[in-house]
């Protein structure tokens, strides 16, 4: 019989939907408070059906192991400003008892050979289904908008050649690699500058929409 993968997909929407929701809360309250926001953008998406299919495939996985072994089913992306950022936001997920994390992967001091830098956490979170409470995985990477760019355009290369990226453009982007990883640096270092400028500028938008 073949997969009902829209069925078998519901939870992990719901998901999403929910986690996307709760993160983007985390950064409005932070704006509210007038503190630094360790989060800057919040993306999510349920793996595509075409790639569930590759990976299973290519790691040999078989249809009734797929929600254990595939573990980005449902995934959520949290972009941040600055690498320390990301602690912030680690700290914060840790903390949170809506679900309970049960791996994490460092690839920011373990980068990948690719030059991928990125934190993933998996969490085990609940979701209310018809016949009750649902256990699911979920991928959440967290990574600052220099290791996104990087990560975006790498993935994007990838597709194109299948994997195969040809050894010249492997190197460029093994360079690109490093020179996201100076930018983040360089970012760090005048971090505390980049901040008062952004409440000062947050502050004269609050005092502009309040005349307004
Ligand atoms: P998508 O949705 O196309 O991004 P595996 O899944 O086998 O690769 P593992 O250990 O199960 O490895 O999971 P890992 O490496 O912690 O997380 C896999 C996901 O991390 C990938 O998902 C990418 O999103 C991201 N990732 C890991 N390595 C790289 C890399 O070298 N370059 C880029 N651009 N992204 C990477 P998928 O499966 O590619 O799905």
């Amino acid at each position: 019989m073949s997969m009902d993968w829209e069925a078998l997909l519901i939870p992990y929407k719901q998901a999403v939907d929910e986690l996307k929701i709760k993160f983007r809360g985390i950064r409005e309250q932070f704006e509210r408070s007038n503190q630094h926001c360790p989060i800057e953008f919040v993306t999510g998406r349920v793996k595509p059906v075409k790639s569930i299919v590759n990976k299973a495939y290519q790691k040999n996985i078989p249809d009734n192991c797929l929600e254990q072994e595939i573990q980005d089913l449902a995934g959520l992306r949290i972009m941040c400003q600055f690498t320390d950022d990301i602690t912030t936001v680690i700290n914060l997920l840790r903390q949170r008892n809506d679900f309970k994390i049960v791996e994490e992967r460092d690839y920011i001091t373990h980068k990948k050979p690719s030059g991928y830098r990125s934190y993933h956490l998996v969490i085990e979170y609940p979701v209310q289904v018809l016949d009750g409470e649902k256990k699911i995985l979920v991928e959440v990477q967290v990574r600052t908008l220099a290791m996104n760019f990087w990560a975006t355009i790498e993935h994007s290369m990838n597709y194109k050649y299948h994997g195969q990226i040809p050894e010249d453009i492997r190197q460029r982007l093994q360079r690109a690699a490093e020179a996201a990883n100076r930018l983040d640096e360089e970012m760090s270092q005048i971090k505390g500058e980049i901040q008062e400028a952004q409440l000062v500028f947050l502050e004269r938008n609050d005092k502009s929409s309040e005349t307004n």
